[in-house]
């Protein structure tokens, strides 16, 4: 198949699916382009079957607000015709999917008159926050239902986007993957990585996320506090966002911040998980936690909160812990026990890993995807 794919190429899980996938369809011999407004951050640029088209957006005097979407649509419309794509499959509804349904109905009534199915995948904070805005809400819900096809990355995300959006279009549940040959502990590589963050010997904790306001980042750094103070260890904070500075006060304040590795943005993110102990992911919401996922396969025992479908995900006391949002003392009790017990965590890491690459693998996803469009495809023919 040729496949376009549009997503935010910036850091955020959502571009991160996309990326994978398209990297993952790629190498089963699909033909794929990536339209977006930068290459996305985990594509290298010289991929077999792998192609990018870069949205360029006119900064005209008179456009206080540069039309992003349109050129996105106007973009998606030439590419479809020029590489013959098959199908369209847009990461995040908010402006992708209306971006997609412009270039659709262009295509459509152009002189060839084809029909370019597109697929929506809707993420999280598409429907949780943006979607909800009143300005936004009746546009997203449109381009949904206009959708040849729709996924959602957890049961949770798809009831919610049903309930809130009235939606009567179908949304089958498609979980994020990870790809389980990459994302694994590699034990050279590891203890070279571990002698250089923590050169005592220390224990190590992991976060990653964009560091927004709904990552409670200040919780990140309160149960490390609380930890540290029992076990020597290390906090490894992978990402940057607009909550860094906040995070990195918090440390000062406490004066643990010589512990506080602040890596900013890394490649090779699974040799930096990989050489944890415990992730930490307090966040207020996850529709699917894609970053606890990546920590369970390289076998780091996630500590999140029971959020949203972050229980999809972690199994609560065999594959990882849940808390309620806020409550770091129960948080950091769990990282404490985890690491007074070698064997607890020893056994549960491999819990955690069994479970990625049982449930989540690319291996096993992937497929459900190119099963997706094919039916997409015959119901659009
Ligand atoms: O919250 C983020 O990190 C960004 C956001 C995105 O769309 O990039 O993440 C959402 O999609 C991820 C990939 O599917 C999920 O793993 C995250 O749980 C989800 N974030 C929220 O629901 C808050």
């Amino acid at each position: 198949m040729k496949i376009g794919i549009t997503c935010y190429p910036t850091y955020g899980g959502s571009g991160v699916v996309a990326t994978e996938l398209g990297l993952e369809l790629a190498h089963r011999g699909h033909e794929i382009h990536f339209i977006s407004y930068a290459q996305p951050i985990r594509l290298r640029g010289d991929e077999a079957n792998i192609h990018y088209h870069e949205v360029e957006v006119s900064r005209y005097p008179l456009f206080d607000y540069p039309p992003y979407d349109l050129a996105l649509a106007t973009r998606m419309a030439e590419v479809s015709q020029l590489y013959d794509l098959d199908l369209l499959h847009v990461h995040y509804a908010i402006p992708h999917s209306v971006s997609a349904l412009l270039a659709r109905q262009m295509l459509a009534d152009g002189p060839r008159g084809r029909r370019l199915p597109f697929v929506t995948t809707l993420h999280g904070t598409d429907i949780t926050l943006v979607g909800l805005d009143r300005s936004y809400l009746p546009i997203t819900r449109y381009s949904i239902e206009q959708s040849d096809g729709v996924t959602a990355i957890s049961n949770y995300l798809r009831d919610r986007t049903m309930r809130v959006f009235d939606v009567k279009k179908p949304i089958e549940v498609i979980y994020n993957s990870v790809n389980c040959d990459v994302y694994r502990r590699d034990p050279e590589r590891t203890a070279e990585l571990r002698k250089e963050y923590a050169p005592k010997n220390e224990r190590i904790l992991v976060h990653l996320s964009n560091f927004r306001p709904v990552k409670r980042i200040t919780d990140v750094i309160e149960i490390f506090d609380r930890l540290r103070k029992q076990i020597p260890s290390k906090l490894l904070l992978i990402g940057d966002g607009p909550d860094r500075s906040v995070a990195e006060w918090l440390a000062v304040q406490k004066g643990i911040h010589e512990d506080v590795l602040f890596l900013g943005k890394q490649d090779e993110i699974h040799e930096k998980v990989a050489v944890a102990d415990i992730m930490l992911m307090p966040s207020e919401l996850e529709s699917f936690g894609l970053a606890a996922l990546e920590a369970m396969a390289c076998e780091v025992v996630p500590i999140a909160t029971r959020v949203g479908g972050v229980p999809e995900v972690i199994e609560h006391g065999v594959s990882g812990y849940l808390a309620d949002v806020g409550d770091v003392d129960t948080m950091a009790r769990y990282a404490l026990e985890l690491l007074r017990d070698e064997n607890k965590l020893q056994t549960m890491g491999k819990q955690a890993r069994a479970e990625a690459q049982s449930r989540f693998c690319s291996s096993k996803i992937v497929p459900q995807y190119e099963e997706f469009y094919k039916r997409v495809l015959e119901r659009s023919s």
